[in-house]
Protein backbone atom coordinates (compact mmCIF):
# COMPACT_ATOMS: atom_id res chain seq x y z
CA UNK A 1 0.00 0.00 0.00
CA UNK A 2 2.83 2.49 1.29
CA UNK A 3 4.86 1.41 -1.97
CA UNK A 4 1.95 1.60 -4.42
CA UNK A 5 1.45 5.05 -2.14
CA UNK A 6 4.95 6.02 -3.49
CA UNK A 7 4.93 4.72 -6.82
CA UNK A 8 1.65 7.45 -7.75
CA UNK A 9 3.85 10.45 -5.81
CA UNK A 10 6.98 9.71 -7.73
CA UNK A 11 4.64 9.82 -11.36
CA UNK A 12 2.73 12.78 -10.14
CA UNK A 13 6.27 14.43 -9.85
CA UNK A 14 7.46 13.45 -12.82
CA UNK A 15 5.04 14.38 -14.56
CA UNK A 16 4.45 17.80 -13.17
CA UNK A 17 8.42 18.61 -13.50
CA UNK A 18 8.54 17.39 -17.17
CA UNK A 19 5.76 19.63 -18.25
CA UNK A 20 7.23 22.80 -15.99
CA UNK A 21 10.04 22.47 -18.16
CA UNK A 22 8.06 22.95 -21.42
CA UNK A 23 6.56 25.42 -19.32
CA UNK A 24 9.89 27.26 -19.27
CA UNK A 25 11.14 26.65 -22.79
CA UNK A 26 7.81 28.24 -23.66
CA UNK A 27 9.18 30.93 -21.36
CA UNK A 28 5.87 31.03 -18.85
CA UNK A 29 5.93 30.38 -15.41
CA UNK A 30 2.37 29.61 -14.50
CA UNK A 31 1.06 27.00 -17.46
CA UNK A 32 -2.84 28.38 -17.90
CA UNK A 33 -3.62 31.29 -16.00
CA UNK A 34 -7.71 30.87 -16.33
CA UNK A 35 -8.96 29.51 -13.69
CA UNK A 36 -11.66 27.13 -15.00
CA UNK A 37 -9.49 24.82 -16.72
CA UNK A 38 -10.62 25.19 -20.04
CA UNK A 39 -7.86 26.19 -21.80
CA UNK A 40 -5.60 23.43 -20.22
CA UNK A 41 -8.70 21.00 -21.10
CA UNK A 42 -8.36 22.19 -24.96
CA UNK A 43 -5.00 21.74 -24.86
CA UNK A 44 -4.77 18.14 -23.85
CA UNK A 45 -7.59 17.42 -26.50
CA UNK A 46 -5.55 19.28 -28.98
CA UNK A 47 -2.23 17.77 -27.93
CA UNK A 48 -4.06 14.57 -27.87
CA UNK A 49 -4.90 14.44 -31.61
CA UNK A 50 -8.65 14.68 -30.81
CA UNK A 51 -11.02 16.61 -33.44
CA UNK A 52 -13.76 18.39 -31.02
CA UNK A 53 -10.71 19.75 -29.18
CA UNK A 54 -9.01 21.31 -32.07
CA UNK A 55 -12.16 22.48 -33.39
CA UNK A 56 -12.97 24.31 -29.79
CA UNK A 57 -9.52 25.63 -29.84
CA UNK A 58 -9.88 27.37 -33.58
CA UNK A 59 -12.99 28.40 -31.69
CA UNK A 60 -10.82 30.28 -29.12
CA UNK A 61 -8.13 31.94 -31.69
CA UNK A 62 -10.94 33.12 -33.42
CA UNK A 63 -12.72 34.94 -30.97
CA UNK A 64 -12.68 38.63 -30.75
CA UNK A 65 -13.48 39.03 -26.59
CA UNK A 66 -10.30 40.33 -24.75
CA UNK A 67 -10.69 37.57 -22.03
CA UNK A 68 -10.51 34.60 -24.51
CA UNK A 69 -7.65 36.44 -26.54
CA UNK A 70 -5.39 35.79 -23.61
CA UNK A 71 -6.58 32.51 -23.55
CA UNK A 72 -5.73 31.76 -26.72
CA UNK A 73 -2.64 33.28 -26.63
CA UNK A 74 -1.47 31.13 -23.28
CA UNK A 75 -3.00 28.23 -25.95
CA UNK A 76 -1.14 28.71 -28.72
CA UNK A 77 1.92 29.70 -26.47
CA UNK A 78 1.69 25.94 -25.13
CA UNK A 79 0.70 24.25 -28.30
CA UNK A 80 4.24 26.09 -30.20
CA UNK A 81 6.14 24.89 -26.81
CA UNK A 82 5.26 21.32 -27.13
CA UNK A 83 5.65 21.05 -31.22
CA UNK A 84 9.32 22.87 -30.43
CA UNK A 85 9.89 19.69 -28.08
CA UNK A 86 7.86 16.94 -30.19
CA UNK A 87 9.12 18.21 -33.64
CA UNK A 88 12.41 20.23 -35.35
CA UNK A 89 11.80 23.63 -34.74
CA UNK A 90 10.89 25.02 -37.61
CA UNK A 91 8.34 21.68 -38.16
CA UNK A 92 9.42 21.03 -41.61
CA UNK A 93 7.73 17.87 -41.58
CA UNK A 94 4.54 19.72 -41.98
CA UNK A 95 3.26 20.79 -45.08
CA UNK A 96 0.97 24.34 -45.67
CA UNK A 97 -0.81 24.65 -48.80
CA UNK A 98 -2.87 27.42 -50.17
CA UNK A 99 -5.44 26.92 -52.36
CA UNK A 100 -7.42 29.23 -54.02
CA UNK A 101 -9.18 30.23 -57.28
CA UNK A 102 -12.10 32.08 -58.46
CA UNK A 103 -15.60 30.70 -57.10
CA UNK A 104 -17.18 27.65 -58.57
CA UNK A 105 -13.54 26.23 -60.21
CA UNK A 106 -13.62 23.00 -58.16
CA UNK A 107 -11.27 23.77 -55.56
CA UNK A 108 -13.64 22.08 -52.77
CA UNK A 109 -13.89 19.15 -55.02
CA UNK A 110 -10.31 19.31 -55.64
CA UNK A 111 -9.67 19.01 -51.84
CA UNK A 112 -11.85 15.98 -51.30
CA UNK A 113 -10.32 13.91 -53.88
CA UNK A 114 -6.63 15.24 -52.48
CA UNK A 115 -7.52 14.55 -48.99
CA UNK A 116 -9.04 11.16 -49.75
CA UNK A 117 -5.51 10.27 -52.06
CA UNK A 118 -3.64 11.90 -49.02
CA UNK A 119 -5.15 10.13 -45.90
CA UNK A 120 -5.03 6.87 -48.19
CA UNK A 121 -1.14 7.21 -48.16
CA UNK A 122 -1.41 8.14 -44.15
CA UNK A 123 -1.47 11.48 -43.99
CA UNK A 124 -3.46 13.58 -41.57
CA UNK A 125 -5.09 16.51 -43.42
CA UNK A 126 -6.32 19.73 -41.97
CA UNK A 127 -8.52 21.74 -44.18
CA UNK A 128 -9.44 25.35 -43.32
CA UNK A 129 -11.65 27.31 -45.40
CA UNK A 130 -11.55 31.32 -45.48
CA UNK A 131 -14.84 31.94 -47.10
CA UNK A 132 -15.56 35.74 -47.90
CA UNK A 133 -18.48 35.40 -49.59
CA UNK A 134 -20.44 33.32 -46.69
CA UNK A 135 -20.41 35.96 -44.69
CA UNK A 136 -23.04 37.23 -47.37
CA UNK A 137 -24.01 34.72 -48.94
CA UNK A 138 -24.28 31.98 -46.67
CA UNK A 139 -24.27 29.33 -49.41
CA UNK A 140 -20.50 28.49 -49.96
CA UNK A 141 -20.21 27.13 -46.44
CA UNK A 142 -22.76 24.74 -46.97
CA UNK A 143 -21.48 23.86 -50.42
CA UNK A 144 -18.08 22.69 -49.77
CA UNK A 145 -19.89 20.85 -46.65
CA UNK A 146 -21.61 18.94 -49.11
CA UNK A 147 -18.93 19.13 -51.73
CA UNK A 148 -16.32 17.49 -48.70
CA UNK A 149 -18.93 14.74 -47.53
CA UNK A 150 -16.24 11.72 -47.67
CA UNK A 151 -13.06 13.57 -45.87
CA UNK A 152 -15.57 15.16 -43.73
CA UNK A 153 -16.13 11.61 -42.32
CA UNK A 154 -12.67 10.84 -42.67
CA UNK A 155 -11.08 10.17 -38.88
CA UNK A 156 -7.63 11.60 -40.28
CA UNK A 157 -9.02 14.88 -41.66
CA UNK A 158 -10.27 17.59 -39.86
CA UNK A 159 -12.77 20.30 -42.09
CA UNK A 160 -13.37 23.93 -40.87
CA UNK A 161 -14.64 26.32 -42.91
CA UNK A 162 -14.66 29.95 -41.11
CA UNK A 163 -16.93 33.12 -42.71
CA UNK A 164 -15.25 36.30 -42.86
CA UNK A 165 -17.40 38.32 -40.65
CA UNK A 166 -16.02 41.57 -42.98
CA UNK A 167 -13.07 41.87 -41.96
CA UNK A 168 -10.24 39.83 -43.84
CA UNK A 169 -7.44 40.50 -42.21
CA UNK A 170 -8.81 38.86 -39.17
CA UNK A 171 -9.98 35.70 -40.15
CA UNK A 172 -6.45 35.77 -42.16
CA UNK A 173 -4.62 36.29 -38.72
CA UNK A 174 -6.98 33.46 -37.10
CA UNK A 175 -6.29 31.36 -39.65
CA UNK A 176 -2.30 31.76 -39.06
CA UNK A 177 -3.18 30.71 -35.25
CA UNK A 178 -5.53 27.81 -36.48
CA UNK A 179 -2.31 26.33 -38.67
CA UNK A 180 -0.54 26.03 -35.19
CA UNK A 181 -3.48 24.14 -33.66
CA UNK A 182 -3.78 22.03 -36.93
CA UNK A 183 0.45 20.92 -36.62
CA UNK A 184 -0.75 20.68 -32.74
CA UNK A 185 -2.89 18.36 -33.03
CA UNK A 186 -0.76 16.20 -35.62
CA UNK A 187 -1.88 17.25 -39.06
CA UNK A 188 0.74 17.01 -41.23
CA UNK A 189 -1.12 18.17 -44.61
CA UNK A 190 -2.44 21.78 -43.62
CA UNK A 191 -4.43 23.16 -46.85
CA UNK A 192 -6.24 26.74 -46.78
CA UNK A 193 -8.94 27.38 -49.16
CA UNK A 194 -9.59 31.10 -50.29
CA UNK A 195 -11.30 32.90 -53.08
CA UNK A 196 -8.86 34.36 -55.32
CA UNK A 197 -11.34 37.34 -55.97
CA UNK A 198 -10.47 39.52 -52.77
CA UNK A 199 -7.61 40.45 -50.66
CA UNK A 200 -7.55 37.34 -48.26
CA UNK A 201 -5.07 35.41 -50.65
CA UNK A 202 -2.46 37.71 -50.32
CA UNK A 203 -2.90 37.14 -46.60
CA UNK A 204 -2.72 33.58 -47.11
CA UNK A 205 0.30 33.44 -49.33
CA UNK A 206 2.63 34.77 -46.00
CA UNK A 207 1.06 31.80 -44.46
CA UNK A 208 1.96 28.68 -46.71
CA UNK A 209 5.10 26.76 -47.63
CA UNK A 210 3.27 26.61 -51.42
CA UNK A 211 0.47 28.24 -53.09
CA UNK A 212 -1.40 26.62 -55.40
CA UNK A 213 -4.24 28.20 -58.19
CA UNK A 214 -6.69 26.30 -59.59
CA UNK A 215 -8.20 27.49 -62.95
CA UNK A 216 -11.16 26.58 -64.81
CA UNK A 217 -10.92 25.47 -68.16
CA UNK A 218 -12.58 28.19 -70.04
CA UNK A 219 -11.36 31.90 -69.59
CA UNK A 220 -14.01 34.99 -70.27
CA UNK A 221 -16.61 35.67 -67.46
CA UNK A 222 -14.58 32.88 -64.89
CA UNK A 223 -11.60 34.63 -64.86
CA UNK A 224 -12.47 37.80 -64.96
CA UNK A 225 -12.04 38.69 -60.27
CA UNK A 226 -8.63 36.88 -60.99
CA UNK A 227 -5.94 39.60 -60.91
CA UNK A 228 -2.56 39.36 -62.27
CA UNK A 229 -1.27 39.21 -58.45
CA UNK A 230 -2.24 36.02 -58.13
CA UNK A 231 -0.79 34.12 -61.35
CA UNK A 232 2.41 35.95 -60.22
CA UNK A 233 2.76 34.42 -56.52
CA UNK A 234 1.47 30.81 -57.81
CA UNK A 235 3.63 28.22 -57.21
CA UNK A 236 1.77 25.71 -59.04
CA UNK A 237 -1.48 25.89 -61.38
CA UNK A 238 -4.28 23.31 -61.71
CA UNK A 239 -6.10 23.38 -65.00
CA UNK A 240 -9.76 21.82 -63.13
CA UNK A 241 -12.45 19.71 -64.55
CA UNK A 242 -9.76 18.69 -67.78
CA UNK A 243 -12.64 15.89 -68.00
CA UNK A 244 -14.96 15.02 -71.08
CA UNK A 245 -16.01 17.99 -73.15
CA UNK A 246 -13.50 20.46 -71.53
CA UNK A 247 -10.55 18.11 -72.33
CA UNK A 248 -10.01 19.83 -75.16
CA UNK A 249 -10.49 23.53 -73.81
CA UNK A 250 -8.38 21.94 -70.52
CA UNK A 251 -5.54 21.52 -72.99
CA UNK A 252 -5.35 25.40 -74.65
CA UNK A 253 -6.07 26.55 -71.40
CA UNK A 254 -2.85 24.96 -69.91
CA UNK A 255 -1.09 25.59 -73.13
CA UNK A 256 -1.91 29.26 -72.41
CA UNK A 257 -1.17 29.96 -68.96
CA UNK A 258 1.77 28.23 -69.93
CA UNK A 259 3.36 30.29 -72.40
CA UNK A 260 1.79 33.30 -69.86
CA UNK A 261 3.78 32.49 -67.08
CA UNK A 262 7.37 32.15 -69.34
CA UNK A 263 6.68 36.01 -69.20
CA UNK A 264 6.18 36.46 -65.78
CA UNK A 265 9.13 37.73 -63.34
CA UNK A 266 11.00 35.01 -61.61
CA UNK A 267 10.23 34.45 -58.16
CA UNK A 268 12.82 32.09 -57.34
CA UNK A 269 16.36 30.79 -58.09
CA UNK A 270 15.43 27.06 -57.97
CA UNK A 271 11.30 26.98 -59.11
CA UNK A 272 9.72 27.65 -62.15
CA UNK A 273 6.30 27.59 -61.29
CA UNK A 274 4.46 24.61 -63.09
CA UNK A 275 0.73 24.19 -65.38
CA UNK A 276 -0.73 20.87 -65.03
CA UNK A 277 -4.30 20.00 -65.50
CA UNK A 278 -6.35 17.49 -63.36
CA UNK A 279 -10.15 16.75 -63.15
CA UNK A 280 -11.44 16.38 -59.59
CA UNK A 281 -14.46 14.47 -61.14
CA UNK A 282 -12.34 11.19 -62.83
CA UNK A 283 -8.93 12.10 -60.48
CA UNK A 284 -6.80 11.67 -63.48
CA UNK A 285 -3.71 14.16 -63.15
CA UNK A 286 -4.27 14.35 -59.23
CA UNK A 287 -1.43 12.35 -57.94
CA UNK A 288 1.14 13.80 -61.14
CA UNK A 289 -0.32 16.86 -59.13
CA UNK A 290 0.21 16.10 -55.80
CA UNK A 291 4.00 14.41 -57.35
CA UNK A 292 4.75 18.13 -58.09
CA UNK A 293 3.48 19.91 -54.86
CA UNK A 294 5.67 17.13 -53.04
CA UNK A 295 8.48 18.37 -55.46
CA UNK A 296 8.46 21.71 -54.76
CA UNK A 297 8.44 20.51 -51.15
CA UNK A 298 11.75 18.78 -51.17
CA UNK A 299 12.82 21.47 -53.16
CA UNK A 300 12.36 24.19 -51.11
CA UNK A 301 13.54 22.27 -48.18
CA UNK A 302 16.68 21.04 -49.49
CA UNK A 303 17.86 24.73 -50.49
CA UNK A 304 16.89 26.19 -47.13
CA UNK A 305 14.14 28.58 -48.87
CA UNK A 306 11.20 26.41 -46.62
CA UNK A 307 12.70 27.62 -43.57
CA UNK A 308 13.90 31.10 -44.49
CA UNK A 309 10.42 31.47 -45.94
CA UNK A 310 8.99 30.71 -42.62
CA UNK A 311 11.34 32.61 -41.04
CA UNK A 312 10.13 35.77 -43.31
CA UNK A 313 6.44 34.58 -42.63
CA UNK A 314 7.11 35.10 -38.89
CA UNK A 315 8.29 38.24 -38.57
CA UNK A 316 5.69 39.61 -41.58
CA UNK A 317 2.63 38.27 -38.95
CA UNK A 318 4.20 39.64 -36.15
CA UNK A 319 4.28 43.45 -37.66
CA UNK A 320 1.01 42.20 -38.90
CA UNK A 321 -0.74 42.19 -35.44
CA UNK A 322 1.63 45.22 -33.86
CA UNK A 323 -0.30 47.20 -37.30
CA UNK A 324 -3.86 45.95 -35.66
CA UNK A 325 -3.03 46.27 -32.18
CA UNK A 326 -2.10 49.84 -32.98
CA UNK A 327 -5.18 50.57 -34.51
CA UNK A 328 -7.32 49.21 -31.77
CA UNK A 329 -5.31 51.50 -29.29
CA UNK A 330 -5.65 54.12 -31.36
CA UNK A 331 -9.50 54.00 -31.88
CA UNK A 332 -10.23 53.36 -28.36
CA UNK A 333 -8.33 56.30 -27.43
CA UNK A 334 -10.77 58.26 -25.89
CA UNK A 335 -9.81 61.68 -27.45
CA UNK A 336 -9.35 60.07 -31.18
CA UNK A 337 -12.92 58.34 -30.43
CA UNK A 338 -14.68 62.06 -29.78
CA UNK A 339 -13.70 63.62 -32.86
CA UNK A 340 -13.21 61.10 -35.23
CA UNK A 341 -16.61 61.36 -36.54
CA UNK A 342 -16.43 64.76 -37.00
CA UNK A 343 -12.80 64.89 -38.52
CA UNK A 344 -14.13 62.15 -40.77
CA UNK A 345 -17.08 64.39 -41.72
CA UNK A 346 -15.03 68.01 -42.56
CA UNK A 347 -12.25 65.59 -44.47
CA UNK A 348 -15.71 63.90 -46.61
CA UNK A 349 -16.84 67.08 -47.47
CA UNK A 350 -13.69 68.39 -48.52
CA UNK A 351 -12.92 71.12 -45.70
CA UNK A 352 -9.97 69.19 -44.58
CA UNK A 353 -7.60 67.42 -46.49
CA UNK A 354 -6.71 63.64 -45.70
CA UNK A 355 -3.46 63.95 -44.64
CA UNK A 356 -4.57 67.05 -42.24
CA UNK A 357 -7.19 65.28 -40.87
CA UNK A 358 -4.62 62.30 -39.93
CA UNK A 359 -2.01 64.83 -38.51
CA UNK A 360 -4.99 66.56 -36.21
CA UNK A 361 -6.16 62.63 -34.97
CA UNK A 362 -2.40 61.82 -34.43
CA UNK A 363 -1.75 65.06 -32.54
CA UNK A 364 -5.07 64.51 -30.67
CA UNK A 365 -3.77 61.07 -29.98
CA UNK A 366 -0.85 62.07 -28.80
CA UNK A 367 -2.58 64.46 -26.47
CA UNK A 368 -4.54 61.72 -24.81
CA UNK A 369 -1.15 59.30 -24.16
CA UNK A 370 0.23 62.10 -22.84
CA UNK A 371 -2.99 63.04 -20.00
CA UNK A 372 -2.61 59.15 -19.46
CA UNK A 373 1.10 59.79 -18.12
CA UNK A 374 0.32 62.87 -16.04
N1 LIG B 1 -16.64 18.19 -64.82
C1 LIG B 1 -16.08 18.52 -63.67
N2 LIG B 1 -16.76 19.24 -62.76
C2 LIG B 1 -16.16 19.56 -61.59
C3 LIG B 1 -14.83 19.16 -61.31
N3 LIG B 1 -14.50 19.65 -60.07
C4 LIG B 1 -15.58 20.31 -59.62
N4 LIG B 1 -16.59 20.25 -60.52
C5 LIG B 1 -17.94 20.86 -60.37
O1 LIG B 1 -17.80 22.28 -60.27
C6 LIG B 1 -18.79 22.81 -59.39
C7 LIG B 1 -18.11 23.69 -58.34
O2 LIG B 1 -17.30 22.90 -57.49
P1 LIG B 1 -16.75 23.38 -56.08
O3 LIG B 1 -15.80 22.34 -55.64
O4 LIG B 1 -17.84 23.73 -55.15
O5 LIG B 1 -15.99 24.73 -56.46
P2 LIG B 1 -15.33 25.85 -55.51
O6 LIG B 1 -16.31 26.98 -55.42
O7 LIG B 1 -14.09 26.27 -56.23
O8 LIG B 1 -15.05 25.23 -54.18
C8 LIG B 1 -19.52 21.61 -58.79
O9 LIG B 1 -20.73 21.46 -59.46
C9 LIG B 1 -18.60 20.45 -59.06
O10 LIG B 1 -19.28 19.24 -59.20
C10 LIG B 1 -14.12 18.38 -62.30
O11 LIG B 1 -12.98 17.99 -62.13
N5 LIG B 1 -14.80 18.11 -63.44
MG1 LIG C 1 -15.47 25.87 -52.17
Amino acid sequence: MLQRHYHCCRQLLTFKSSKINCWAAAGITRPFTSNDGKVQRIYDCIIGGKRHGLAEGITLVESTHSKKKKQAQELLTAVLAKLKVRDNPHRTNTFRIGLTGPPGTGKSTLIEALGKHLTAKDHKVAVLAVDPSSSLTGGSLLGDKTRMHELSRDPNAFIRASPSCGSLGGVARNTNDAVVLCEGAGYDTIIIETIGVGQSEYAVADMVDMFVLIVPPAGGDELQGLKRGIVEMADLILVNKSDGELLIPARRMKAEYTSAMKLLRKRSKIWIPKVLKLSSKTKEGLPEAWDKMCEFKSVMTESGDLIRKRQRQQTVWMWNHIRENIMDIFKSNANVSNSVNEIEREVGLGVLTPGHGADRLLQLFRLGVQENKL
